[in-house]
């Protein structure tokens, strides 16, 4: 229902993004994009390319009088962020670069490195903040963040709590106990001066999400088939999780299962599943992990060829981030507001706002017996 397009390198100009499907009067402004972006840009162990960008975002079409008007959104970022001295020939272990030189007959490794670089991700993640300004309305709030980075994990922040959004805000790692950021810097500083990278996990939670977005109908339009795609979509990620799924594999049914009860509504007594029963939300929060690996770029090289003779050659260094875990939190946030805004468009789907929010109250009122938002 909600389609989304990008273009744009690394190094290149800028970097556009559409977004179509959108409802009309839908308020809008640049600075709701633009506060995700900083975000985005921040986070312990980044390079020096994140100061040299602004990421202020340009609303090239489909936005009158401050909202939105049904046509397709177009998006635009500049690239400040210059030039890099890059090898053309020596591909790193773990990046694209090299894949895409094969697949796609390029002259050199860089236009694959160009377009394989994460910096594609900004233009998503404004995409996404885009997607969450249209679950705003529907008042449902997303949070991306980390529990685990260098496989040191952070204890588990307890569900239900609003609280959470300051206290990751407030944490130069984007963790919801900004009492660790010291235990971490010392972590990432000690990487570095090795001349390593650093992977983690993150977490994503979408509070106030309805039940029955998503559908077991088919394996296509499951809730958890479209986050885990939007989520293994972000550059570095190799597993993803849903609430505690690693852990179930090994626990009998009776200790993973969450169990039923009703107070004022039906609720769940833990959330094991992280929101999602049979591809389809359930009225509890939705949890969901990305496991990312470290950056590819390292300054202690690794092993790689000379594409041009085919000899042993170190692999190229040139500037980096040590560390990406916590801009790849605020990414997930906005692919899982993309996924989830999507699901609201086919679940609730009007040409204008009033429409949507019409739609859902009648569904609001359809399952109240059962089911109420807090
Ligand atoms: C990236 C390498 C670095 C990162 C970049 C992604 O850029 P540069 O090569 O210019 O130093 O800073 O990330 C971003 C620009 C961004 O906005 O996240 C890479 O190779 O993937």
């Amino acid at each position: 229902m909600l389609r989304t397009l990008t273009a744009g390198e690394s190094h290149g100009k800028r970097l556009l993004g559409i977004i179509e499907g959108l409802p009309a009067g839908l308020p809008l402004s640049p600075e709701d994009i633009s506060s995700v972006l900083r975000r985005r840009r921040g986070g312990y162990g980044r390079g020096e390319r994140m100061d040299m960008e602004r990421d202020e975002v340009e609303i090239l079409s489909g936005l009158y009088s401050g909202r939105t008007t049904g046509a397709p959104l177009a998006l635009s970022l500049p690239n400040l962020g210059g030039e890099v001295e890059q090898d053309p020939w020596v591909p790193r272990p773990g990046h694209g670069e090299l894949a895409g030189f094969l697949k796609y007959g390029l002259p050199d490794l860089v236009p694959a490195r160009e377009r394989a670089s994460a910096r594609e991700t900004a233009i998503r993640t404004a995409l996404g903040a885009v997607a969450g300004r249209l679950l705003a309305e529907f008042g449902i709030e997303v949070m991306g963040y980390v529990v685990s980075l260098g496989g040191r994990w952070v204890p588990k922040f307890p569900t239900g709590q609003r609280e959470l959004r300051q206290r990751v805000l407030s944490s130069a790692f984007f963790l919801p106990q900004p009492e660790l950021d010291d235990e971490f810097k010392k972590l990432v500083d000690e990487v570095k001066e090795r001349g390593d990278t650093l992977g983690g996990v993150f977490e994503v939670r979408a509070i106030g999400v309805p039940p029955g977005l998503g559908s077991y109908v088919h394996g296509d339009r499951r809730l958890d088939v479209r986050l885990a795609a939007a989520i293994v979509s972000i550059n570095g990620v190799k597993a993803v999780e849903i609430g505690e799924g690693v852990k179930g594999a090994g626990l009998p049914g009776s200790e993973f299962q969450d169990e039923i009860l009703f107070d004022d509504r039906i609720r769940r007594k833990t959330n094991r599943a992280g929101g999602v029963e049979s591809g389809v939300s359930n009225g509890e929060e939705i949890i969901i992990r990305g496991y990312m690996k470290p950056i590819p770029t390292l300054r202690r090289s690794l092993t790689s060829l000379n594409l041009l003779n085919l000899e042993e050659t170190p692999a190229p260094y040139m500037r980096s981030d040590i560390l990406a875990v916590p801009a790849a939190s605020v990414i997930a946030e906005a692919v899982t507001c993309l996924v989830l805004a999507d699901c609201f468009m086919e679940k609730f789907g009007g040409d204008t706002i009033e429409d949507m929010l019409a739609s859902y109250q009648k569904y609001l009122e359809r399952i109240g017996r059962l089911w109420k938002k807090e």
